[in-house]
């Protein structure tokens, strides 16, 4: 079966999908940007979940319950913070969206959406970190079947229009 890949324009607060993955730091106890969005509108009980996770390194991942999000669950990722690009950064950014896969499939989630990781705070070039995005998650839903659709919801529409080309699979 062919997952269904799309880019989309949106807050990823407002998606009911089984899960949406959030841009986090080591502590996984919440933070700005795309962080803070969902923390506030999944409520409290997120990051009382969140307390009981010890952590996360970056690169790797955590799934927790979507509590008042209209998605069931937010897996938690550390995308790397951007050092110039020659300090394991791109191999990091796919360690996140990999693992972000792993844990959705094993968990047997069907739908799942990503925010732009690291190109905010990070300060990851989008361009970038878009190319990571797409090649990683192609590789993984290779590699982990069950996922039925993954979205990459993009809060800028500059972000938009370089999934929408990658997706298209127009060259550089
Ligand atoms: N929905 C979708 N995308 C969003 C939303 C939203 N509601 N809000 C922001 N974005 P950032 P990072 C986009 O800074 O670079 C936090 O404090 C935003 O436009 O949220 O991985 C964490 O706690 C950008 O494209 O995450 C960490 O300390 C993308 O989300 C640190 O920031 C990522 O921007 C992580 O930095």
């Amino acid at each position: 079966m062919n997952t269904v890949l799309s880019a989309t324009q949106a807050d990823i607060t407002t998606l009911a999908l089984d899960g949406i993955v959030n841009a986090a730091n080591t502590t996984v106890l919440g933070g700005g940007g795309v962080d803070g969005a969902i923390h506030r509108a999944a409520g409290p009980d997120l990051l009382a979940a969140c307390r009981q996770l010890g952590g996360c390194t970056t690169g790797d991942a955590r799934i927790t319950p979507g509590f008042r999000l209209p998605a069931r669950h937010v897996i938690h990722t550390v995308g790397p913070v951007w050092r110039g690009g020659a300090h394991g950064e791109p191999a990091l950014l796919a360690a996140c969206y990999w693992r972000s896969i792993q844990l959705a499939s094993g968990h047997g989630l069907r739908s799942l959406a990503f925010p732009c990781i690291s190109t905010g705070a990070y300060g990851y070039p989008p361009e970038l970190a878009a190319q990571v995005a797409v090649t990683t998650v192609r590789e993984a839903l290779a590699a982990h079947p069950g996922l039925e659709q993954v979205m990459f919801c993009c809060f800028a529409a500059s972000d938009l229009l370089l999934y929408q080309r990658l997706l298209a699979g127009a060259p550089d």
